[in-house]
């Protein structure tokens, strides 16, 4: 599965360890539990996480190194859980030796010498620590599990999404055998502040829901400026329309400016119909049942919305028949 992979490790001097902009947890778990798995077992190599944009939870992981061209012009580039160059953090990636990706998204663009993409995996940190349990037969070090562990969690939506599977868990297991703290994991990755809380309650009591199953909410700049939000965070929010029964699919859609020009970012999600095609068609993709769509029109946002009813319909009616 990973043929070549630990060669090309050995080999660099030099490893650039990148990962998406606005990166998650699985992109910033999986960036630093390879990095400290790399600094750890070859103390020789000088080994650095990539990236200029903090997360969502910049607390819980540690602050990107500031890495010159020269470095990485003599680098292996490892790029984590990213589909598409244009959104790789740190464009400078194009100037190392060599580029591997490593990726659960389904195959959008090559931009790589080789590539380990496995997009039946949940998440990167379920292919990393995949890749780590060939090597390291022990229990992995504490911090390096819990790095893995946290993008495992985010990425499945506590072991919830229909991409978890047996093999998920397997690595959990591998992962959980360091000590981890499940309790304290899960309240660090997923509590929110009462400014969350409260901007929660607004988007649930004000989401439009059409009579198919598909509920969603657009988020206003002034909106996140009453609320105190980030768009980061208010992107997140996403999953407060989970776990509803009549819902088959939901978008959120957070406004943004650039210059002059005002327009929405959307994520959406489904139980059962495809999405991510729908995206395409919006300047985004993704996975099946949860992908993104970007610099929207709302009347585009509309379209949207009406596309995926469409498909709830259809799918309904496949059903009845
Ligand atoms: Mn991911």
């Amino acid at each position: 599965m990973f043929d070549g992979l630990l060669h090309e490790i050995e080999k660099a001097p030099i490893i650039c360890v990148f990962r998406h902009l606005i990166p998650d947890a699985d992109a910033l778990g999986s960036q630093w539990g390879l990095v400290s798995w790399l600094k750890l077992t070859y103390p020789n190599k000088k080994v650095f996480a990539m990236g200029k944009h903090v997360g969502i939870k910049p607390e819980m992981f540690p602050n990107p190194d500031n890495v010159d061209d020269d470095t990485i012009r003599e680098s292996l580039a490892i790029v984590l859980d990213t589909a598409n160059a244009k959104r790789i953090d740190d464009q400078r990636y194009t100037l190392a030796k060599m580029i591997i990706q490593i990726d659960h998204h389904p195959l959008h663009e090559t931009f790589g010498q080789k590539k380990y993409i496995y997009d039946h995996r949940a998440a990167t940190c379920e292919i990393i620590a995949e890749f780590l349990e060939e090597i390291v037969v022990k229990p992995l070090p504490k911090k390096i599990a819990e790095f893995l562990y946290m993008g495992l969690l985010t990425d499945t939506l506590k072991f919830s999404t229909n991409n978890t599977s047996a093999h998920t868990l397997k690595i959990a297991a591998y992962l959980a055998q360091s000590d981890l703290n499940f309790s304290k994991l899960n309240e660090e990755m997923f509590s929110v502040s009462s400014k969350e809380y409260r901007f929660s309650n607004y988007l649930r009591t004000h989401a439009s829901i059409e009579p198919c199953g598909m509920a969603y909410s657009f988020v206003t700049l002034e909106m996140m400026e009453e609320y105190g939000v980030s768009a980061n965070d208010a992107k997140e929010r996403i999953t407060d329309f989970g776990g509803v029964r009549d819902f088959e699919a939901w978008a959120l859609f957070i406004e943004h400016h650039e210059n002059e020009r005002r327009f929405y970012n959307g994520s959406l999600r489904s139980k059962k119909i495809a999405v991510n095609d729908i995206a395409q068609q919006y300047r985004g993709g993704g996975h099946r049942n949860a992908a993104a769509v970007k610099g929207c029109s709302k009347e585009e946002a509309l379209e949207i919305i009406q596309k995926c009813c469409l498909r709830i319909k259809e799918a309904k009616h496949n059903d009845t028949v």
